[in-house]
């Protein structure tokens, strides 16, 4: 029986260079989002947590724990108004520095209030594609106040019943609005669209898939690109094989990591289909080695806990990111580039099931002594009591809660 070979030994061997996967490992930056800190729940409840952040500062500050155990978690998105109040945007910036964190994608809201009953930019109403128009617009101000990279929309907007709306009508409403949006944004501010087959609109989605969302992006310009919501899909789709096609129309702007076994369920990333997580990574660290592809991409997760503690939610998933990045950083690609070339399929396949495999954990935790953070980083928190230090300081205080 032949002995398994250590990691390291084993990357040499097929001519791969490990210290180069460690040191791409510690580059990697993942976004957490504010309203993956607070209260959340579904439409039947919602379940407090005692540990759960209370406002905006809570929210930053859970989002600075992540990153001091992780130490690739550097910024947090925040939801417009879920985070923000008249004018403290200034304010919240300066929070965020000083527990040492940076403000990352705006999102702005345009699903919540009464007037986006019939939609937001594609609504009938002209009030209320006006309101929305302006909320956005504000948004863009807000950006660049915080110094954002990234305004990222994604719109509730659809219609439930066969024939309550004309949808190539909305169809133009949109691209007008995001055009009014793009160009109020400066050249520094990237336009991320989101795409959604279903939910809260059951009939039709506005922007129910990628190919809209890159039809919009292609009529604002440039800087405007297609969010990839890992949960917003139909059952099947093969969505690292939407990554690739984006990837090489240099249309992919951002993720939203998560993971769902029927919908949008939020769950954590990788806990229920880790070798799809995989082979989505495995597109994206190709894309990263090819000189002709534009792989600056947003990497934010899109999660709402309701059982789970928050942070350590969030600390799991960001673990469950960067295991799916080293793997697929440890493809045998010279070998797989021969046994495609060759039609060899099943020996293709096994490239990607031997990379799948491997025990990454070496790589990890040379990473992660590199960047100085635990090489356990769950671990390390669950043990450090933070959650239950939390629960006395905020226990009893209303959280804000947020949508999933
Ligand atoms: C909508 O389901 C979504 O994925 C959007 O990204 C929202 O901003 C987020 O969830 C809010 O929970
Ligand atoms: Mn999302």
């Amino acid at each position: 029986m032949s002995a398994i070979p250590p990691l390291f030994e084993e990357l040499a061997a097929k001519g791969l260079d490990p210290e180069s996967i460690v040191e791409r490992l510690t580059k990697q930056e993942i976004e957490t989002p504010s309203w993956g800190y607070a209260n959340s729940g579904t439409r039947f409840g919602t379940f407090r947590q005692p540990w759960a952040a209370t406002n905006t500062q809570e929210k930053i500050a859970d989002a600075a724990t992540v990153h001091t155990y992780t130490g690739v978690a550097p910024s947090v998105a925040v939801h417009v108004k879920w985070d923000f109040e008249d004018d403290d945007a200034d304010a919240v910036v300066e929070y965020a520095r000083s527990v040492g964190v940076r403000i990352g994608a705006i999102n702005p809201n345009v699903f919540q209030d009464q007037e986006y009953k019939l939609g937001s930019f594609g609504s009938p109403d002209p009030a209320s594609r006006q309101k929305a128009l302006d909320h956005c617009l504000e948004s863009v101000e807000i950006g660049k106040k915080t110094g954002s990279r990234y305004l990222s929309l994604w719109f509730a907007d659809g219609t439930n019943y066969p024939g309550q709306d004309d949808m190539r009508k909305r169809k133009r409403y949109f691209t007008e609005a995001l055009q009014t949006v793009y160009n109020a944004m400066p050249e520094t501010m990237t336009m991320l669209i989101e795409y959604k087959p279903f939910e809260p609109a059951f009939y039709h989605t506005d922007i129910a898939d990628w190919g809209m969302s890159s039809a919009f992006a292609r009529a604002c310009g440039e800087r405007a690109k297609v969010l990839v919501d890992l949960g917003h899909h139909l059952q099947g789709a093969n969505v690292a094989h939407i990554v690739s096609f984006l990837l090489d129309e240099g249309e992919l702007g951002g993720f939203h990591f998560n993971d769902s076994k029927y919908a949008d369920d939020d769950l954590t990333t990788g806990s229920i289909n880790p070798f799809e997580l995989f082979t989505i990574y495995c597109e994206l660290a190709r894309a990263e080695e090819d000189p002709n592809i534009d792989a600056d991409i947003a990497y934010m997760v899109d999660q709402s806990h309701n059982l789970k503690p928050k942070i350590e939610a969030m600390i799991q998933t960001v673990e469950q990111i960067q295991r799916a990045y080293a793997k697929a950083l440890c493809m045998d690609l010279g070998t797989l580039r021969e046994r495609q070339d060759a039609g060899d399929v099943a020996g293709a396949e096994q490239c990607y099931v031997d990379a799948f495999n491997l025990d990454v954990r070496p790589l990890l935790y040379a990473a992660r002594e590199r960047m100085g953070v635990p090489t356990e980083p769950l671990q390390a928190y669950r043990a450090s009591g933070h959650t239950e230090k939390l629960a006395e300081e905020r226990r009893g205080r209303r959280g804000a809660s947020s949508l999933g």
